[in-house]
């Protein structure tokens, strides 16, 4: 596929001789007993039989819509069975899902359908206040397909046909692309291989104790990376358990869910973990089946890790994960201070790791350096971005992280902070830049930074400083958060709190110095 970057031959080989590479297929990871629950969501419940069947008729519908292997198609739909069927049927015929979260509005959507030129956009038709379909009529895609009243548009239910023969996909085609969080104006596309995003799952299953007795109760995004693939959805089916979608992390609807379907493990983010901790002491549903919690996304504190066993009654496992593939969990049989103190070490023995320092030489052991990685389930290289992959690799091949960590002795990572000009709102990844430019565009703001600020519950909080042009008025919050409603930001991106500021402090060399920026409102 033109704007990919495959790894080189050299490597391809290795991971294919030593096994990492499979010839197994994302279309092919529904592996349960027939007769086995794989998905309870609302009201349905599917066995494995019954996924299969509705995946393969949704493929041959997509097929008689026109989609074709190697198309892209922007799916944003929320934690339901279509999002499951038809993540399946997409990968099944060759086409990839460009995945887009449901928060994310007009100004992401459109960008994501521009750059992969996507032959279709599937979307639910309202999310909550928002309704997706005004957006829908409006973006550059041959097909517009909605799950539920669709009006004149394509309705998922009639995307369904007879199951015909499909001419499959290669393992080395790119199966999905992810989202990267991003440090730059314009959000970038990660292009996941069939072979390396099957090994992501199948190993994370692995090192993560899943069997077909787990019942996973999905809180986050499924089609976030976390949620999706580490293990995730498709570690699951891939070892025959059970998925439940939740619509969300919060208690009240989390907690029936556990109890109602004795979920086993789930996967969230530190804001998620911190609320839970103190829900159990007015919830009253029955958690006991749990055994396993997933933090990740965001740095979880030690203290609040080491609560989580006598508090929830299960066991806590720390992931550093990022979707442009490396993924690094504590093991369940780490000792406790390793669990609660590190963010965990590299899945797979062909993990490569490096810690750096600002000229790129690898610092003394224990030292806190930039991480560098490459491996089998790790990009070479962005969607179509040839100038800004030039900058986020190295020339053998390493992805710059812009994550900052110290490696102990066992090999376990600790996160210290971060070199990007990113913020981190609970696992909620923001640009700097992005958030920036669409700021610079309010007709009052002549300059304009954002910095994260530490927040007790959410690790950070967005703080936008504006520099406001003379002789205008200063918008407010709501203002601000108006206009970039209006402008088709999604709401996580939206900043907490303002500062005016006569001018942005520079650095020697001219830039903003984000440091002495974040140093004012400490
Ligand atoms: C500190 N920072 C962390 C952690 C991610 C599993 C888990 C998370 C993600 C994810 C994921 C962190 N402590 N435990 O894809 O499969 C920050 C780092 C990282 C960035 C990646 C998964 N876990 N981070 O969060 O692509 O800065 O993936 O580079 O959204 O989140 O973000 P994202």
């Amino acid at each position: 596929m033109e704007g990919f970057t495959p790894w080189p031959d050299d490597l391809a080989a290795r991971y294919e001789a030593e096994g990492y590479w499979t010839g197994r297929l994302l279309g092919d990871v529904l592996r349960g007993d027939p007769s086995r629950t794989a998905l309870v969501a609302g009201d349905d419940r599917l066995t494995y039989a019954e996924l299969d069947a509705r995946a393969s008729r949704a493929a041959a519908g997509f097929l008689g819509l026109g989609l074709r292997r190697g198309d892209r198609v922007v799916v944003q739909l929320p934690n339901t069975t279509a999002f499951v069927v038809t993540f399946l049927a997409l990968v099944r015929i060759g086409a990839a899902p460009v995945l887009a979260l449901p928060a994310h509005r007009e100004s992401e959507i459109r960008y994501l359908c521009e750059l992969s030129e996507a032959r279709a956009y599937i979307c639910a038709d309202r999310d909550g206040d928002f309704d997706y379909r005004p957006m829908a009529r409006t973006l550059p895609v041959d097909h517009v397909i909605v799950d539920g009243d669709a009006q004149e548009l394509t309705a998922l239910a009639s995307v369904d046909a007879d199951p015909v023969p499909v001419d499959g996909p290669a393992p080395s085609d790119v199966g999905v692309f992810l989202l990267s969080g991003g440090t730059t104006g314009l959000p970038k596309l990660i292009p996941r291989t069939h072979r390396d995003y099957v090994y992501n799952l199948e190993a994370s299953a692995e090192v993560c104790g899943f069997t077909s007795a787990t019942v996973y109760l999905v809180v986050l995004p499924a089609a976030h990376n976390f949620a999706l693939a580490c293990p995730g959805v498709l570690g699951v089916f891939a070892t025959g358990g059970t998925v439940v979608l939740s619509p969300s992390g919060s208690p009240d609807e989390a907690f029936p869910l556990i109890e109602r379907e004795r979920a086993t493990v789930c996967a969230v983010v530190p804001p998620i973990a911190l609320l839970w901790l103190d829900a159990v002491t007015w919830q009253e549903e029955d958690i006991s089946s749990l055994r396993l919690l997933q933090v990740g996304g965001a740095k979880f504190a030690a203290e609040r890790a080491a609560e989580v066993p006598d508090v929830l009654g299960c066991q806590v496992q720390q992931v550093f994960g990022m979707a442009e593939g490396l993924l690094n969990y504590t093991r369940l049989d780490d000792p406790r201070d390793l669990i609660e103190r590190t963010q965990g070490r590299p899945l797979s023995p062909a993990d490569e790791i490096r810690v750096v320092d600002e000229d790129g030489k690898q610092v003394a052991p224990g030292e806190v350096g930039e991480l560098l990685t490459r491996g089998p389930y790790t990009l070479r290289g962005y969607y179509r971005a040839p100038e800004h992959n030039a900058r986020s690799f190295t020339p053998d091949g390493f992805y710059r992280t812009g994550d900052l960590v110290r490696e102990l002795p066992s090999g376990n990572l600790i996160v210290e902070g971060r070199e990007k000009d990113q913020i981190n709102r609970g696992g909620d990844k923001i640009s700097a830049e992005e958030l920036e430019n669409h700021l610079l565009a309010h007709p009052a703001v002549h300059d304009a930074a954002v910095v994260g600020i530490p927040d007790p519950m959410m690790g950070e909080r967005t703080c936008a400083f504006l520099v406001i042009r003379e002789g205008q008025k200063a918008p407010d919050l709501r203002e601000i958060k108006d206009f970039l409603r209006t402008r088709g930001v999604a709401a996580y991106k939206f900043p907490d709190r303002l500062e005016e500021s006569d001018a942005l402090p520079r650095t020697p060399v001219g830039k903003i110095s984000k440091k002495a920026l974040a140093a004012r409102v400490q």
